[in-house]
């Protein structure tokens, strides 16, 4: 979040960084500058208009609450406060206004998976009205945080020497491996692919949307990918769709006939801003319905750009 800033030449009067007290102390720099690191207090918000949250949701759920009453407009990244009808979950190219409605002053960002697949839909949304989408993913292993990327470079190479590293981070080795590595929700569905389905419900502001997903870990650092399947309440074909997704706000379509190597990859994606969608087609049994292969940096577009963008709109 503090590079987005500093990349965007984001009009930062003042940059104050709050953390646990195990960092207090700690400095970083901005814009040239050194920052030192705060300790979090309910007197921090003391003057300031924006704070963005990127703690975990017991931080945010203690914190955003003290954060708005001292009178800072609150962009929270975790999921505390997703769910909650008094806070819009915003994606900006897709719902920017629901952001003017924020009664206790905080606006969700949403999770990284969905994030993206939003950007995608967005325009075939508003076309043709999405009746159900059907979304595997393939999630780097940086969205698990720093010792999950860890984790995958250093079993990998154990493994390469013919070394043991059994798992930590995650439940089964996730070197040479695909794993579903979140908690378990409702009906044998884990905690994120739950959170697809809300959230997508909760952003396109239409409860009737039916979400079928499967999210899965694989051996990526960064950049989720994920493979899309979309019905309508119209019929929508692939090249109305790429006519859609060619000038779509935040979308960068890879078009063309398909060819080996050429589609959406994370490690194009890395780094950059935008959505990458490409393998749009129609499905090849149900007419009018489409599949479409979409990918981003989850940490970018995924997280921090897009609180970013939230509070450059504000
Ligand atoms: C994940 N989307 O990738 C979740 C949280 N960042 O694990």
């Amino acid at each position: 979040m503090v590079r987005t800033l500093e990349q965007r030449r984001f009009p930062v009067k003042k940059l104050v960084l709050l953390a646990s007290k195990r960092s207090a102390g700690q400095t970083t720099t901005f814009n040239g500058k050194t920052v030192t690191i705060e300790e979090l207090t309910p007197a921090s918000f003391a003057g300031v208009d924006i704070a963005l949250f990127s703690a975990g949701g017991s931080v945010s759920k203690e914190y955003c609450p003290i954060a708005a009453a001292a009178g800072a407009t609150v962009i929270d990244n975790s999921s505390a406060w997703r769910m909650d009808p008094d806070v819009p979950l915003v994606v900006p190219e897709v719902n920017m206004e629901h952001a003017a409605n924020r009664p206790k002053g905080i606006i969700a960002n949403p999770n990284c998976s969905t994030i993206q697949m939003m950007v995608a839909l967005k325009p075939l949304h508003d076309a043709a009205r999405i009746k159900h989408i059907v979304v595997s993913t393939y999630q780097a292993t940086s969205g698990k945080g720093h010792a999950a990327v860890t984790e995958l470079e250093e079993q990998t190479q154990a493994k390469l020497s013919g070394k043991d590293y059994p798992p930590k981070v995650f439940p089964s080795p996730i070197a040479f491996n695909v794993v579903c590595d979140w908690k378990a929700g409702d009906m044998d569905y884990s905690e994120e692919e739950w959170k697809m389905v809300h959230e997508t419900r909760k952003i396109l502001g239409d409860q009737s949307i039916l979400v079928s997903p499967t999210t899965v870990r694989v051996p990526v650092v960064n950049g989720h990918s994920e493979a899309v399947y979309v019905s309508f309440h119209r019929p929508l074909h692939a090249a109305e769709a790429k006519d859609l997704l060619r000038n779509a706000e935040g979308v960068e379509l890879t078009d063309g006939p398909y060819a080996p190597g050429k589609h959406p990859q994370p490690i194009d994606a890395a780094g950059k801003d935008a959505v990458y969608v490409g393998r749009v087609r129609d499905d090849i049994g149900v007419p009018g319905t489409i599949h479409l292969f979409v990918v981003a940096d989850n940490l970018r577009k995924g997280a921090a750009l897009n609180a970013v963008q939230i509070a450059e709109r504000l």
